[in-house]
């Protein structure tokens, strides 16, 4: 039996894994810490609200008196951190909580390891620390060993936090592990993310905002996918070390839309190329033959079946999505592509 603390557990990666780490490991205690920003969405964990072994804190991860009353009470024997500033474009608006949560926040969480003991501090971290490829290289892949090159504040500030998360590795001797992983889609995928935009705008029959000509290529990995690699890494990944995860499924935004169109059964005109991203990465494509090689992983979930699987989930559960859609989010919609 651990005691697990899950970090970022009322957002989208963290709330998959909470429900996976239930069904898989029922013995374990988890205890999520959110913040609950916009982001967060206490509804989410519902199910398991009332479960003996699951505890709720709302508690921010800068705020280290806090954190460090949890880890008295709790005494944790792993903490997997999600929480985070998570949206590029959020960040290019304004760069300055991205910083705090994402870097400040994580040193918080290892000195409160530091200080209590702890068998592995876990870092999910992203693909994005590595820049981006070139759009006419498809030999090209991130390795754990692509030197960081980051492009925008979210991706500084992960990167950031990764460097510290090594830093206290080597300094202080703290057992750590670092993933990072491709983009993610499934159920609970916040509205302002590219897939569960497109679907929602496309059951509204509004207009489907692509950045530039669409040809940019992200590598699409299925939630769960992502939540039973960290499982690994976290239990059998060695110390000090970094996993990349995905799955080698690289498709560009346009493919993507035009799916979602598809599915949905909505004209392709609904498609609008809107004012490229600042600093747009072209490309992201990731090698995981490392975390294949020592932990056996290997993705389950076919592109072409987890697609299916979300666009499903988002048309039985407009009871999660639509107060999101209709409350502050649309002042951020506004914002952002108003005038695109
Ligand atoms: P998300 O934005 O959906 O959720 C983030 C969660 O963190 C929210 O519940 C929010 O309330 C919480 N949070 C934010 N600031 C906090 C703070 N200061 N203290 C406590 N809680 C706070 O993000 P996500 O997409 O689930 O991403 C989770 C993690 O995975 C992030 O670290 C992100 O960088 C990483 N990641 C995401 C993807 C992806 O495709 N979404 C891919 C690779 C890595
Ligand atoms: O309205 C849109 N139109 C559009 O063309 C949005 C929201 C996005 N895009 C493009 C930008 C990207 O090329 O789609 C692609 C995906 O965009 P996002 O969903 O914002 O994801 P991305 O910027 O790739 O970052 C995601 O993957 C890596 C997560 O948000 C990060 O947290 C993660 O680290």
């Amino acid at each position: 039996m651990k005691r697990i603390i899950v970090t970022g557990g009322a957002g989208f990666i963290g709330s998959n894994f909470i429900f996976y780490m239930r069904q898989a490991h029922p013995e374990d205690r988890l205890i999520c810490l959110d913040k609950l920003t916009y982001a967060g969405n206490l509804s989410t964990l519902a199910p398991v609200m009332g479960d003996g072994n699951f505890r709720f804190c709302k508690t921010d991860i800068c705020d280290r008196e806090a954190v460090y009353r949890i880890f008295e009470e709790e005494k944790p024997d792993i903490v997997v951190n999600f929480a985070a500033e998570s949206h590029v474009d959020r960040s290019i608006e304004n760069p300055s909580i991205f910083l705090e949560t994402n870097i400040i926040g994580t040193s918080v969480l290892m000195d409160a390891c530091r200080k209590y003991g702890i068998e592995r501090y876990h870092q999910v971290s992203t693909d994005e620390v590595y820049g981006d490829l070139p759009l006419d290289r498809p030999d090209l892949f991130f390795t754990e060993e692509t030197p960081i090159h980051t492009s925008s504040p979210y991706s500084s500030s992960k990167a950031s936090a990764d460097l510290l998360v090594l830093a206290y590795h080597r300094t202080y001797g703290l057992p750590v592990s670092i993933s990072r992983c491709s983009n993610n889609y499934g159920p609970y995928h916040f509205p302002e993310k590219l897939i569960p935009l497109m679907i929602i705008n496309a059951l509204h029959d509004e207009p489907l905002p692509v950045y530039g000509a669409g040809l940019n290529v992200r590598d699409w990995l299925y939630v769960e996918d992502h939540c039973k690699a960290i499982d690994l890494v976290i239990r059998n990944g060695r110390v000090g070390e970094v996993y990349n995860i995905g799955g080698h499924n690289e498709m560009q935004n346009i493919e993507i839309v035009r799916l979602i169109c598809d599915r949905l059964h909505k004209p392709e005109s609904l498609i609008t190329h809107v004012t490229d991203r600042k600093g747009h990465d072209l490309r992201y494509a990731i090698d995981p033959s490392k975390i294949h090689r020592e932990l056996g992983w290997l993705p389950e979930t076919k592109f072409a079946d987890g697609i299916e699987k979300t666009i499903d989930w988002y048309l039985k559960h407009e009871d999660w999505w639509q107060p999101i859609v209709t409350g502050e989010y649309r002042n951020y919609y506004e914002r952002m592509y108003g005038n695109r």
